[in-house]
């Protein structure tokens, strides 16, 4: 296994550097990557509540999972970010119904925990009910977090989507960011049909249910179109002025999970063109809108994940690489989905069996350190073939944060350049595991978040700044995040 054995190359050259980073950095051999920072071109500010998570609607369905007894889901939610946004959705949204009648859930038997839909949404019919939604408040009360709730649109009805959001909002109140309508519209055939919804065909059905909620709550908020992938869709709603406080799309980085180029390599590749496919076309129709986007549903690999890809480190670098790149496009944040033992899932477990963090978490806390900054433009001279290292820069008040990727076996060297007034030194906290395809032990700081969200990272380097400039060395496979 190649990634394993180049990784501890990268972990041994790091234990040297730690102790005698001079020697290190003249060695021959590992090339030096100038990151270039201009702190006068600003891209984007990275909102409070960037950080997101995304679960099932059937999940719902088990009142108990989104209570205040969660003690641990709770613990590790918060550790995610003082604000964040929890988003209802998924699969399961199109086959959920609402029942004033609090006894109905007995009727679900769905399993306690749910994890991401693998295609066989149908199979999670769920009846949600009036207590779900109780406990879902006092839920999100212990997190601190604001909810994005998604109603049923294949499915349902405008009278049932009505009353359901009459509930959810009455209880929720300001904890309710919005609704959406249906999700993944894109990807619905008409019953018996092979031809796909188009967006001729959603909107008027949309505009509908809107009408039908805007009614029975005046004060109604609304994202949308929550595509899977037709991006026009997102161009087409901002073109319509639709009544949306903003605009919403999924990202899934690679999938499906049988075709075998979907790989960690493969993964751990993707997104370095900024001006890639999504980013155009969202960065255009929130221009066309006059508001932002949000990436309500993604993660690593559409169909529920891939294992030996979803579920390692690979995919810690990968989500704390993409939030990043995103927020630097202007996302208004990022929801990565989730729920039960899925393979690609942030947090995974069940109330019977507890929870823990998985490798996907720990690169949404990376990126969450950035919350509240300002990116500003930052870009890297030219790597070799063998080379894979992405960089971002961000000012918070008068202190610097950076975090650079480097999702190559090799360990890099990293010249930083272009900053003024920095503190004399720069601290970086390393992000990695003992193997790019471990799926446990990942660490960040030094340290792995515990069950009770309990985590104590300490940055591992420290390194000189002198007029701007400073060096460091970047194990392989590991993200750093920089103070300085
Ligand atoms: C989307 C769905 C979600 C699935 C996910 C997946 O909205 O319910 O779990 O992708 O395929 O299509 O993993």
């Amino acid at each position: 296994m190649t990634t394993r054995r180049s990784f501890l190359t990268g972990a041994a050259a790091a234990v040297t550097f730690a102790s005698r980073p001079a020697k290190l950095w003249s060695q021959a051999g590992a090339s030096a990557l100038v990151f270039s920072v201009d702190p006068q071109q600003t891209l984007a500010t990275v909102p409070l509540n960037f950080t997101g998570l995304s679960y099932e609607s059937a999940q719902l369905g088990h009142p108990a999972f989104f209570s205040k007894e969660n003690r641990s889901l709770i613990a590790l939610i918060r550790r995610l970010g003082q604000q964040g946004v929890l988003r209802i959705g998924g699969n399961t949204e199109e086959y959920t119904r609402w029942s004033d009648d609090d006894a109905d859930a007995a009727k679900n038997n769905t399993p306690q925990a749910i994890g991401p839909d693998a295609g066989t949404a149908a199979k999670t019919a769920s009846i949600l009910i009036p207590a779900a939604i109780r406990n879902l408040n006092d839920f999100v009360d212990a997190i601190g977090w604001r909810v994005i709730y998604g109603l049923d649109l294949r499915h349902g009805t405008p009278e049932n989507a009505a009353a359901e959001a009459r509930y959810v909002a009455a209880t929720l109140g300001s904890k309710l960011i919005c609704f959406q309508i249906g999700n993944e519209p894109d990807m619905n055939h008409a019953d018996g049909s092979k031809e796909r919804w188009t967006f001729d065909y959603y909107y008027p059905l949309w505009q509908q249910f809107h009408d039908a909620v805007r009614q029975a709550v005046p004060s109604a908020r609304f994202a949308g179109p929550d595509i899977a992938k037709e991006y026009s869709w997102v161009t087409a709603m901002a073109g319509k002025h639709a009544d949306i406080d903003f605009l919403t799309g999924h990202y899934y980085a690679e999938g499906p999970p049988a075709d075998p180029k979907m790989t960690l390599e493969y993964l751990l590749h993707r997104g370095n063109d900024p001006a890639s496919g999504e980013i155009a076309s969202v960065q255009a129709a929130t221009r066309v809108l006059g508001k932002g986007f949000r990436m309500s549903e993604g993660n690593s690999c559409f169909h529920g994940g891939k294992p030996g890809v979803s579920d390692t480190v690979a995919s810690a670098l990968w989500s704390g690489d993409y939030m990043l790149q995103v927020a630097q496009a202007g996302y208004l944040g990022v929801n990565l989905h989730g729920g039960g033992d899925g393979l690609y899932t942030p947090i995974a477990g069940s109330l019977e069996e507890g929870f823990t963090a998985r490798p996907v978490y720990y690169g949404m806390l990376l990126a969450e350190r950035f919350a509240g900054s300002t990116l500003v433009a930052a870009s890297l001279s030219a790597q070799s073939p063998a080379q894979n290292v992405t960089g971002f820069a961000a000012s918070a008040g008068r202190d610097w944060k950076l975090a650079l990727f480097n999702k190559a076996p090799e360990p890099v060297k990293i010249k930083i350049d272009g900053l003024k007034r920095t503190k004399p030194r720069g601290e970086a906290t390393f992000l990695h595991g003992r193997a790019i395809d471990e799926k446990q032990g990942v660490k960040f700081g030094d340290s792995s978040v515990g069950p009770d969200g309990s985590f104590s990272p300490k940055p591992q380097i420290s390194f000189a700044i002198e007029h701007g400039s400073g060096a460091f060395e970047i194990p392989g496979y590991t993200a750093a995040y920089i103070e300085l």
